[in-house]
């Protein structure tokens, strides 16, 4: 199982109602398709998704970086040999997507290898995850028909709010409006993206204080250390990292200093085989996790589903799986379908990604 090969193709796919939020908005997937090739004849698939907001990279800086940093060091090794391809990645800082993308379509490759799907070589404790949904800044009525119709059409019951907008009470208004419109039987949380000053999350976060929510996320910058612990402190609900926890060590930081009380694991960012150190000390410690959405494609969302599916402990609550609805096409060959607010692992070896040649030729950018 000796790579032979790594491909890093840059696409771009139409999202068609844009996704806005306190850090940035996205209107195109301008993703990277990672494909690892082995000498017999396997191919392991992933995406990566350039966030320059949370991350720093760019569609080009992926590619380069997978081109001239990560090829080089990986081509000619086996496959299987995880743990020494995982450190040579790590001898470049950054660059967290490249990383995490071709982490899973190595990942990819051994389950094919082997005929069995990934979620059961991680841990195969359930074969669906439930979905929540998350709602962009718009107008609170909009807020409210977009979060109706996808209760309707797909049966999801939770939803994740993009908060952050000044001044605050705009969100408190959009907030109050989707409990209303939605009733009690809907889950609903918020995520600030950093928009936010301590103490304005604070006033945010008293004056819903009757709307139920279940979980506040990177309302303000983690960087106002002390501002942030303040406001950990004194949150009634868990406070879930995001942004600020892109590895491990940001993980253990953010939790001792008490600037989080619940973690975000995004595959798109930290692979399988990070997210597992991340999940694994989230289990020692005793926190939640919520299974995150990087505005992943529907290559990315099977991947999450696939980490999401194969724990206990992330497959408890709904994961962010539906980021991919807002896009005008994707690249797979059978998309990925939510049902009953579900969607269900593929019991096909590897992480379950056909691509379909002929979206990926329109879609592609280099050439
Ligand atoms: C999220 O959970 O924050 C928006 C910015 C980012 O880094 O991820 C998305 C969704
Ligand atoms: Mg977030």
């Amino acid at each position: 199982m000796k790579i032979t090969r790594i491909e890093a193709i840059p696409f771009a796919i139409p999202y068609r109602k844009p996704l806005r939020f306190a850090s940035g908005e996205v209107h195109v997937a301008e993703h990277v398709l990672v494909r690892v090739h082995t000498d017999d004849g396997l191919v392991g698939v992933a995406e990566a998704p350039p966030r320059p907001f949370t991350y720093g990279e760019t569609q080009e800086s992926i590619v380069a970086a997978i081109d001239k940093l990560f090829a080089p060091e990986v081509v000619g090794m086996s496959a299987l040999e995880r743990e020494a391809i995982h450190a040579r990645l790590h001898r470049t800082v950054g660059n967290p997507t490249a990383k995490a993308a071709l982490d899973m379509a190595l990942w990819d490759v051994i389950g094919k290898s082997l005929g069995l799907p990934v979620t059961e070589l991680l841990g195969g404790y359930t074969d669906r995850m439930r979905v929540s949904h998350m709602v962009g800044f718009a107008a609170p009525e909009q807020m409210v028909a977009e979060a109706e119709r996808i209760r309707a059409e797909y049966g999801i019951t939770t939803f994740k709010v993009k908060v952050g907008r000044k001044p605050y009470t705009v969100d408190v208004e959009a907030c109050r409006a989707l409990r209303a419109g939605l009733g009690d039987d809907v889950e609903l949380y918020v995520d600030g993206n950093r928009g936010w000053t301590a103490s304005e999350s604070a006033r945010a976060l008293r004056e819903m204080s009757d709307l139920g929510l279940t979980l506040a996320e990177e309302l303000c910058p983690a960087d106002d250390v002390l501002g942030r612990r303040w406001l950990v402190q004194h949150s009634e609900i868990p406070f879930v990292a995001d942004e600020s926890v892109t590895c491990p060590g940001e993980v253990t930081r953010e939790l001792l200093a008490g600037a989080a009380t619940a973690i975000s694991i995004k595959t798109a960012r930290t692979g399988f085989t990070t997210s597992q150190r991340v999940l694994f000390q989230c289990e020692g410690l005793g926190v939640e996790v919520v299974m995150g959405n990087q505005i992943d494609g529907q290559i990315g969302t099977m991947c999450s589903v696939a980490f999401g599916a194969a724990y206990q402990l992330t497959s408890q609550r709904p994961g962010e799986l539906s980021n991919f609805l807002d896009m005008s096409d994707d690249l797979l060959a059978e998309p990925v379908r939510i049902s009953d607010g579900t969607v269900q692992v593929r019991a096909q070896p590897g992480i379950g990604i056909d691509i379909d040649p002929g979206k990926l030729a329109h879609y592609r950018q280099d050439g």
